[in-house]
């Protein structure tokens, strides 16, 4: 099946290489078998399927991969299928490969861009959907000289549509969950084009699966960009929306878009705009923390919504966003706190604001959050 679909794809003109066939995730797959099929998607792990005498070679490349996936999203590099890994890879996310090389010149030569939205969803009034593809375009207008705008019918560069299971581009989607939505690089035809799974549970808010934030990764790609490993950026593959306050393009974004078109003329416009928020790096010497804490083994590390976690085992530290583990947990903590009870208090001085939380407890001047240590942790 495999090197059928092979076959179809080498037909499609280079700009659309990327656009291979997945073979699907499905939940009742055991752990091996998903996080291979997933290394196959975003990984290119090539299995030698049913030749036993290779098994070897087989699992040093999926040691290799599964290595690279680790360091992609700020990982412990194991190289071996820990539960953090595979939580890392059961979150929602992007159906283009991590490992895909964009080129630069693969880009659109117009700055003004036309786009049209073919239908709806049946989560979302259509009226919605405009308004939040409208905003997701003009986070990215905002800092270079392309401009969108939108057209009715067939006739536009960019085609946004919600699509189900296998629709006819090599791409088939997997229904609820996995994959959430896919894009083409700029180019004629479907290049550009932007599909959205149907079958999510798209919302406006961080109840199910957001479109804005959902679109705004997705022009990314349409606009010629491809997945970053900083896990600040809105090019960053899996899903992680959670504050609609917070949510923008990152420094990294805005350096990437920018060394492709170039900055936005207008001045005045860019002036009004809250600087780009950069990803701390850890051996920046003016580095400060928010708050360090021990989690078994572990020491962890806090910057606004970033942490790092050290083992003794490990070198290599990468960094995550806070969320990726405590979906409740806001940025810029005060101090965090394991007890012997295995859950850990996180701390934040009273008048920040914070929306959401798992439960919180006012204690003086302080919001406690409670979070609960899951096993593997
Ligand atoms: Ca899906
Ligand atoms: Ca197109
Ligand atoms: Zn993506
Ligand atoms: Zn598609």
């Amino acid at each position: 099946m495999w090197t059928l679909y092979w076959s179809v794809t080498i037909l499609l003109p280079p700009c659309l290489l990327m656009a291979l066939p997945l073979p699907l995730l499905r939940p009742e797959d055991d752990r091996l078998e998903f996080a291979k099929k997933y290394l196959e998607s975003f990984y290119r792990f090539k299995p030698n399927s049913g030749i036993r005498q290779r098994r070897m070679t087989e699992m040093d490349t999926f040691q290799d991969k599964l290595k690279e996936m680790q360091r992609f999203f700020g990982l412990q590099e194991t190289g071996e299928l820990t539960s953090c890994t595979l939580d890392a890879m059961r979150k929602p996310r992007c159906g283009l490969s991590d490992v895909e090389t964009f080129e630069d010149t693969v880009k659109w030569k117009n700055k003004h861009l036309t786009y049209s939205i073919a239908n709806s969803s049946p989560a979302v009034r259509s009226s919605k959907v405009r308004r939040a593809v409208k905003k997701a375009w003009r986070l990215w207008s905002n800092f270079t000289p392309l401009r969108f705008l939108q057209r009715q019918g067939k006739e536009a560069d960019i085609m946004i549509s919600f699509k189900t299971g296998d629709h006819e581009d090599n791409f088939a989607f997997d229904g609820n969950g996995g994959i959430l939505a896919h894009a083409f690089q700029p180019g004629d035809g479907i290049g550009g084009d932007v599909h959205f799974d149907e079958e999510e549970r798209w919302t406006m808010n961080s109840s199910g699966i957001n479109l804005f934030a959902v679109a705004a990764h997705e022009f990314g790609h349409a606009l010629g960009l491809p997945h970053s490993s900083d896990p600040g950026a809105i090019m960053h593959p899996a899903y992680n929306f959670v504050r609609i306050n917070e949510f923008g393009l990152s420094y990294n974004d805005v350096q990437s878009i920018q060394k492709m078109y170039g900055v936005n003329p207008d001045v005045r416009a860019m002036s009004r705009l809250r600087l780009p928020p950069k990803t701390p790096e850890k051996c920046d010497p003016g580095l400060s923390f928010d708050a360090v804490m021990t989690m078994q083994q572990e020491m962890v590390f806090f910057k606004d919504r970033f942490m790092w976690r050290t083992h003794p085992n490990f070198d290599q530290v990468g960094i995550t966003l806070i969320t990726s583990l405590w979906s409740a947990v806001p940025s810029n903590i005060d101090a965090a706190y394991e007890t012997s009870e295995n859950t850990i208090l996180f701390f934040k001085v009273l008048g920040s604001a914070a929306a959401g939380c798992l439960a919180w407890i006012p204690k003086g001047p302080l919001y406690v959050w409670v979070s609960q240590r899951s096993e593997n942790n």
